[in-house]
């Protein structure tokens, strides 16, 4: 059987290391029909890839790109520059055999980072399929280039946004099975996918680009049974936290999923991202308390009518008042999550999305507000950039700097506009103020031992800010 090397590259510790998810799920998929290993760069950052090498000795190396840079416009940090430094320049040196790239980061990018690394090959979107077919072509020494989201030097095939429609079909992954996760049982989660697709609007964001926008759903069977089975390897400590683009997209799918685990009464400790304001209601909140959930993020990006319609949020400012009403209800901690300088923005929407924080948002939960777009390829706000002569037709988006600002809100003074409302506010944080003072971590880790506290880590780091500013410390 051929030997197939998936390594992942990303070594981004913060908010926490999060397993690589998508090759885990590449790796059960591949199962048996080539021999698969993976290389978890996270914690090695490449230093034993050249011993990986040499004792696998595979015939083709995968690479997974998840993160190409921060989307904080103070922090122009460039990750595709390490992936190449610590992993794909270094593997080049013990080894010829194919190159190939992948992840979500790469598919908004393909060719951009294909020629910026060398590689030979890069798949944009969902690997499983396109990766068999592939390896399959290259080992008949087929030319790839006309297949389905394969990218190659010379050429690539055509694009086709999610190659699969029943997503069940698919094995799970086994993230614990296929590498160490000890160092994720501590600080990080077990990510599982209830879906592939967004079918939302949003101007300005890449994932209709990365998972297409027909949504494929998972049948919540599957779902509880990865969970179920991975909770008996684990154990209780572990924290299972969904990273569909939004959670409780389609409508009824999130609850068909909370149904599955209360009926069979699991006890898993869960939390989810991308809660969108379109379809939450008393029903969702109450099965996601019931299902287990302890944390969510809500991600509205805006409180202000016309930047709501402006940025095609698809939800209303009913909807919006209606979940921060729910979350306060139900009581379920959540980090929410603003971002300011659209098409349109200006001092006065600004402030009434601020008044929307300080009316409907719990105080005890963590607020944070970013300023600037990042401008991704293909998307309606790269059209509108350029319709307003923002960028022209040649700039090179891989840059981490392409950010947008809207007349009516200039990158520094949004900037200002945010740290002086984050100063007047102490549950509101700004997105480039991305990690708390060491002291203040290092204080709530013994706070939490001490009191055997469980509630999340924003919550205790949110009293000791309080407290730290009462003291006059901060
Ligand atoms: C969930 C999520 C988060 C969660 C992660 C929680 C968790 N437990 O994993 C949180 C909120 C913590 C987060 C944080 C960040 N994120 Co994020 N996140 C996502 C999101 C929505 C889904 C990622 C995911 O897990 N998908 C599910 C898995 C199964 O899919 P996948 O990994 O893409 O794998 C599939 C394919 O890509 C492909 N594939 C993957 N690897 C390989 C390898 C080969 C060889 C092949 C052929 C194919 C292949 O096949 C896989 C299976 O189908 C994506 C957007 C998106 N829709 O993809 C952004 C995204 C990945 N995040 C992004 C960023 C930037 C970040 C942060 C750097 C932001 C910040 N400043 O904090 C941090 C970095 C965190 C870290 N430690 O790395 C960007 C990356 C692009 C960019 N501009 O750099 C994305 C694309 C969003 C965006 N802005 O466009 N994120």
């Amino acid at each position: 059987m051929k030997k197939l090397l998936l390594v992942n590259t990303n070594t981004e510790k913060f908010p926490y290391p999060i397993p690589p998810l998508g090759i885990c799920l590449i790796a059960s998929f591949l199962k048996g029909r080539y021999d698969v290993s993976i290389y978890n760069g996270m914690f090695d950052e490449g230093l034993s890839l050249e011993s990986v090498i040499r004792s696998f000795n595979p015939d083709f190396i995968g690479f997974s790109i998840r993160n190409v840079d921060e989307v904080v416009p103070e922090k122009a940090r460039f990750f595709i520059e390490g992936v190449y430094r610590n992993f794909i320049g270094p593997a080049r040196k013990y080894t010829n055999v194919p190159f190939i790239l992948g992840g979500s980061g790469y598919t908004i990018f393909p060719k951009e980072i294909l020629e910026y690394t060398g590689a030979d090959y890069g798949i944009a979107g969902e690997g499983e399929e396109a990766l068999l077919s592939l390896l399959g072509a290259i080992e008949r020494g087929e030319d790839a280039g006309s297949l389905c989201n394969v990218f190659t030097r010379r050429g690539h095939g055509p694009g086709v946004p999610g190659v699969l429609n029943d997503y069940s079909l698919r094995p799970y992954s086994t993230i614990d099975k296929n590498l160490d996760f000890t160092p994720y049982t501590e600080r990080g989660v077990y990510s599982i996918q209830t879906k592939k697709g967004c079918a939302l609007q949003c101007i300005y964001c890449s994932y209709p680009v990365i998972e297409g926008r027909k949504y494929r759903l998972r049948t919540p069977s599957s779902i509880a049974d990865e969970i179920e089975q991975a909770s008996a390897r684990l154990g209780s400590g572990v924290t299972f936290e969904f990273v569909d683009s939004t959670f409780n997209e389609p409508k009824g799918h999130a609850e068909e999923i909370c149904r599955e685990l209360i009926r069979r009464k699991m006890k898993a400790r869960m939390r989810t991202m991308g809660i969108n304001p379109r379809n939450t209601s008393r029903e969702l909140f109450h099965l996601m308390k019931e299902a287990g959930f302890t944390q969510i993020d809500v991600t509205p990006d805006s409180a202000s009518p016309s930047m709501i319609k402006n940025l095609r949020k698809g939800f209303t400012m009913d909807d919006i008042k209606r979940t921060a009403g729910l979350i306060r209800e139900f009581d379920l901690p959540s980090m929410w999550f603003f971002l300011y300088g659209g098409p349109g923005e200006n001092r006065g929407t600004f402030n009434e999305t601020l008044d929307f924080i300080d009316n409907y948002i719990n105080p005890d939960d963590l607020v944070y507000m970013s300023g600037g777009l990042r401008i991704y390829p293909g998307t309606p706000l790269f059209d509108i950039a350029l319709k307003e002569g923002y960028i022209s037709s040649s700039v090179n988006l891989l840059q981490p700097s392409v950010f947008y600002f809207s007349k009516g809100s200039p990158r520094e003074e949004l900037k200002e506009w945010i740290t002086l409302a984050c100063i007047e506010r102490m549950n509101c944080l700004p997105g480039y103020e991305t990690t708390p003072p060491p002291g203040m971590l290092a204080e709530a880790s013994v706070l939490r031992q001490k009191q055997s506290l469980d509630e999340p880590m924003f919550r205790t780091l949110l009293r000791l800010r309080r407290e730290w500013k009462a003291a006059g410390k901060l």
